[in-house]
């Protein structure tokens, strides 16, 4: 089972290869130098192809329950170029979303705004190296080596390499599907969904808006808003949708349940479900922000430094004693050491904690034994297992045989085992 996985895994990421090399030598063609042609290379390795894959791959793997069979190898090859373009969509919002987060390491290595710039010329200054991630990204965009030399790092070009990184997604569908019936909804679902991440990006940093901390803001009505459009249209709704396109599955089609009690129509199923799916994943995705080491993640959090309207925030805002509120409205979204309203302080523990802190800083630790007190690690468990038990509910509750219908009312196929 788990060597069907690799093999899955490693049969995708093949198909990156071809992709990257399409991409790199269109802009050949369009006669960029070879600096660019490196720089493009360089950005589409080290920010595409390093993470999870999930997306991408349940692209593939819906094609596949869909058709019922094995794939073709030309079906292979263009689902496998439909979750690459979800891949490079994730990618573009990963580069970005690291700029506006400030954030320092993704994928265990420095993200991209931070990595020593591709083909660099010779250091020439040697530096005292330095030791702590902080300590390079105050410095950005300049990024320090194991050996102690300054590299110009890929700094703020990272935005035109996001830019380049979405762009591609159109390139490739142009190639790969043009002549296909289902090109304009798949292009159309692209830019759908991309509009709808930049909505739920807005109302994150909105809600997080740098040097007004005012918890009174936010509510777990606003996070829902921000997680499902910021993560579970693109992460969940995407892949699979996607994949319903390239089976030209139309919209007008119904299902209707053996007993004729309800038509439901496909596209609303896979939405009923994938968006609590990944409403439940972008929760893991900050409560792991507090609790996950980096080690284990690849990232270091940010969300609490960054004021974030997190699950986490929320949920201990419902927890707490008016004693614990107040030490929260002084510590939350708080980059340093100083509480709000206690400038000049110069505690003990301020002392031995030093001022460059690690991370986040004295608020920052404050915040998470916060956390701890109020036992957020159990109210986290058990979201988890309820979410888990509705989320088999929904699943359960879709029919495992139905007729689909067209517009007309005509059977198209007696379907079994949707799920
Ligand atoms: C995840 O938020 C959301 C995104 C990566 C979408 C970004 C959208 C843009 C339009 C740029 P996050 O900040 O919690 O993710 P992470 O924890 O991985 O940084
Ligand atoms: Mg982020
Ligand atoms: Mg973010
Ligand atoms: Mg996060």
């Amino acid at each position: 089972m788990a060597s069907d996985k690799a093999a899955r895994r490693a049969r995708f990421e093949a198909v990156f290869d071809v992709i990257r090399d399409e991409l790199v030598e269109y802009c050949k063609k369009e006669g960029l130098p070879d600096e660019a042609l490196e720089w493009y290379r360089k950005s589409l390795d080290y920010n595409v192809p390093g993470g999870k894959l999930n997306r991408g791959i349940s692209v593939v793997d819906t094609v596949e329950i869909l058709k019922g069979r094995p794939l073709t190898d030309e079906e292979y090859l263009n689902a496998a170029v439909l979750g690459w373009c979800v891949e490079l969509l994730q990618a573009y919002f990963l580069v970005a979303d690291d700029i506006m987060d400030a954030s320092i390491t993704r994928r265990s290595q420095p993200c991209w705004y931070l990595a020593p710039a591709p083909a660099v010329s010779a250091p020439s200054t040697p530096v005292a190296p330095s030791t702590t991630p902080a300590a390079i990204a105050k410095d950005q965009p300049v990024s320090i080596t194991a050996s102690g030399y300054r590299h110009p790092s890929v700094g703020m070009i990272a935005i035109n390499d996001s830019f380049m990184l979405a762009s591609a997604i159109y390139h490739l569908l142009k190639i790969h599907f043009r002549p296909q019936p289902c090109y304009v909804d798949l292009l159309e679902l692209f830019h759908d969904i991309t509009y709808k991440t930049e909505m739920g990006q807005l109302v994150d940093l909105v809600t997080a808006s740098e040097g007004v901390v005012d918890l009174a803001r936010f509510s777990l009505e606003r996070h829902r808003t921000i997680v499902v459009y910021k993560t579970a249209f693109y992460s969940f709704h995407l892949p699979v949708a996607l994949a319903m396109r390239m089976c030209n599955i139309p919209d007008s089609y119904t299902v209707q349940l053996p007993d004729g009690s309800k038509t439901l129509k496909p596209y609303d199923i896979a939405l009923s479900i994938l968006i609590p799916l990944g409403e439940y994943f972008q929760v893991q995705d900050d409560f792991l922000d507090y609790a996950a080491p980096p080690e284990i993640l690849g990232k270091i959090g940010t969300d609490i430094v960054d004021n974030k309207c997190s699950w986490c925030v929320n949920t201990v805002m419902g927890l707490c004693t008016p004693e614990q509120r107040a030490i929260l409205d002084r510590n939350y979204g708080r980059k340093g050491d100083i509480e709000a309203g206690a400038e000049g302080a110069d505690s003990e523990e301020k002392k031995a904690h030093g001022q460059d802190g690690e991370a986040g800083g004295l608020c920052e630790k404050r915040v998470k034994e916060l956390y701890e007190a109020v036992g957020l690690r159990k109210v986290y468990a058990e979201y988890e297992a309820n979410m888990y038990k509705r989320l088999n509910e929904l699943i359960d509750s879709i029919p495992e045989e139905g007729v689909i219908v067209d517009e007309k009312g005509q059977k198209v196929e007696t379907h079994q085992g949707m799920k």
